[in-house]
C-alpha cells in the first residue's frame, strides 16, 4: 500500500485546485482501488488506481470515459440543465498535458472531481429503484447518438458464451485443485444446466435480432450516486461502458436491486429476487427507454433479470475454481460464497419469471 506522502505526490502530478491534504479510502469496489483526496482549493477529488491487469488498455479505457462524460454534459448543457458538474464526473488532466491518467512507473492513476452531498448505498428502496430506472433508460438513450466508436475494455465482457467457456477452461485447469471439493463440482453441474438457455442473446445477437448499444455494463446500485430525493444524480464507475445488449444494464442493476441479501450473503436463506423492486424498476426504466427498446429487447427484459445472477455465479465460480485472481477477496472462500449467493438469486428469480414476462407485458 502507498503512504498518504506517496498519494499526495501522485495527486500533486494531476491540475488540481490547490493541494490535497488529506487521503483516505473510499468505497468498495472489488477492482480498482479508490480514494477520497481533501483538497484546500475548493473542491474535493477522488483519486483511483486502475488495477492495470484487468484494465490494460488504460488509453481506450480513458478515451472512452472522456467520449461518454463529454457527450452526456453536451446532452445536459443543451437540455438546459442545472448543476451540471453534479450529474456527470468530471476528471483532471496531468500537469501541463490533456491526458487523464498519469502513470507512476508501476501504477496507473486517475482523478475526478468528488461530487459533495450525494450518497452511495448498497440497498434500494422501490422509490429509488424506479427513479434508477429512468434515470438509466435515459442514460443509454443519451448515448444512443455518441459520434466516437468505443472500444470493449474489457472485450465480450458481457458474452455469456465467453463467460462459460471460462468456466469450462477453469474446471478444466483446475489450478488450485478446488474442484476436489463436493461444492464446486455441484454448483458447476447445476450452472451447466442452464447453459444453452442462457447464452440466448448472443444467438440473437447473430440471427441479427438483437443490437449492442453503449452500455454502462456494471450498473450495480452502489456505482450510482443518489441525491438526498432519491434520484440517481450521476453514474460512476465508467470503466466498463462499451457496446452491450441492453440487458446488461437491467439486468445488473436488479442483480443487486432486487437482492434481498448482500451479494456475498453467506445465509442463502435470506438471498430473494425482490418483485417489488422488479417492479419499480422495471416500470421507470420501460417509461425513458420505450423510445428506442426494439419489441425483442422489451420482452427479454425479464430474461435480462435471470441472465445476470446467473452470469455472476459463473464468473465468481470460475474465479473460486482458478484460486481467487480477478476479483478482491476479504476471506478464503469468499468467492464461493458469493457464487451460492448469486446461485440463490438466480434461482429465486427463475420462481418469478413468468410474473416478470406478465408485467412487463402490461406496461
Ligand atoms: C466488479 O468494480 P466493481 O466492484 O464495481 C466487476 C463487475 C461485477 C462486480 C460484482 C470490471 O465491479 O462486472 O459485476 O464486481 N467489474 C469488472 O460485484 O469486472
Ligand atoms: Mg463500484
Amino acid at each position: 500500500m502507498k503512504t498518504q506522502e506517496e498519494l499526495k505526490r501522485i495527486v500533486g502530478g494531476f491540475d488540481i485546485k490547490g493541494n490535497a491534504t488529506e487521503i483516505r479510502p473510499l468505497g468498495n469496489g472489488l477492482i480498482n482501488d479508490t480514494f477520497k483526496v481533501s483538497a484546500d482549493g475548493g473542491e474535493d477529488y477522488v483519486l483511483q488506481r486502475i488495477n492495470h491487469a484487468i484494465f490494460t488498455d488504460v488509453e481506450l479505457l480513458q478515451s472512452n470515459i472522456e467520449s461518454v462524460t463529454g457527450h452526456i454534459r453536451k446532452k445536459l448543457e443543451a437540455a438546459g440543465e442545472s448543476d451540471i458538474d453534479r450529474k456527470v464526473l468530471r476528471f483532471i488532466p496531468v500537469k501541463g498535458g490533456s491526458r487523464t491518467w498519469y502513470h507512476d512507473g508501476e501504477n496507473y492513476w486517475r482523478i475526478s472531481v468528488f461530487i459533495p452531498d450525494t450518497v452511495t448505498v448498497e440497498t434500494v428502496n422501490e422509490e429509488y429503484s424506479y427513479c434508477a430506472g429512468k434515470s438509466f433508460g435515459r442514460f443509454e438513450a443519451m448515448l444512443a447518438d455518441i459520434p466516437d466508436k468505443l472500444g470493449e475494455t474489457i472485450p465480450d465482457f458481457h458474452n455469456m458464451e465467453l463467460r462459460i467457456s471460462q468456466l469450462r477452461e477453469a474446471v478444466a485447469h483446475d489450478a488450485a485443485g478446488r474442484m476436489a471439493e463436493p461444492d464446486a463440482k455441484a454448483l458447476v453441474d447445476q450452472i451447466e444446466l442452464y447453459a444453452d438457455e442462457m447464452c440466448k442473446a448472443e444467438r440473437l445477437h447473430r440471427e441479427g435480432l438483437l443490437p449492442k448499444r453503449i452500455c454502462h455494463c456494471d450498473t450495480k446500485v452502489n456505482n450510482m450516486l443518489f441525491d438526498k430525493d432519491g434520484n440517481v444524480l450521476c453514474i460512476i464507475d465508467l470503466d466498463t461502458v462499451m457496446p452491450s445488449f441492453v440487458f446488461s444494464d437491467f439486468g445488473d442493476f436488479l442483480r443487486s436491486a432486487a437482492n434481498t441479501g448482500a451479494e456475498d450473503e453467506p445465509d442463502t436463506d435470506k438471498v430473494n429476487f425482490n418483485m417489488n423492486i422488479f417492479k419499480a424498476f422495471a416500470s421507470g426504466y420501460v417509461e425513458s427507454a420505450k423510445v428506442f427498446l426494439t419489441p425483442v429487447e422489451r420482452e427479454n427484459l425479464p430474461f435480462a433479470a435471470l441472465l445476470f445472477p446467473y452470469m455472476q455465479a459463473v464468473r465468481f465460480l470460475a474465479d473460486y475454481i482458478n484460486g481467487d485472481v480477478y476479483y478482491k477477496i476479504a476471506y478464503p472462500g469468499h468467492n464461493l460464497v458469493r457464487t451460492k449467493a448469486q446461485w440463490k438469486l438466480f434461482q429465486s428469480a427463475l420462481e418469478h419469471r413468468q410474473e416478470m414476462a406478465d408485467f412487463i407485458a402490461s406496461l
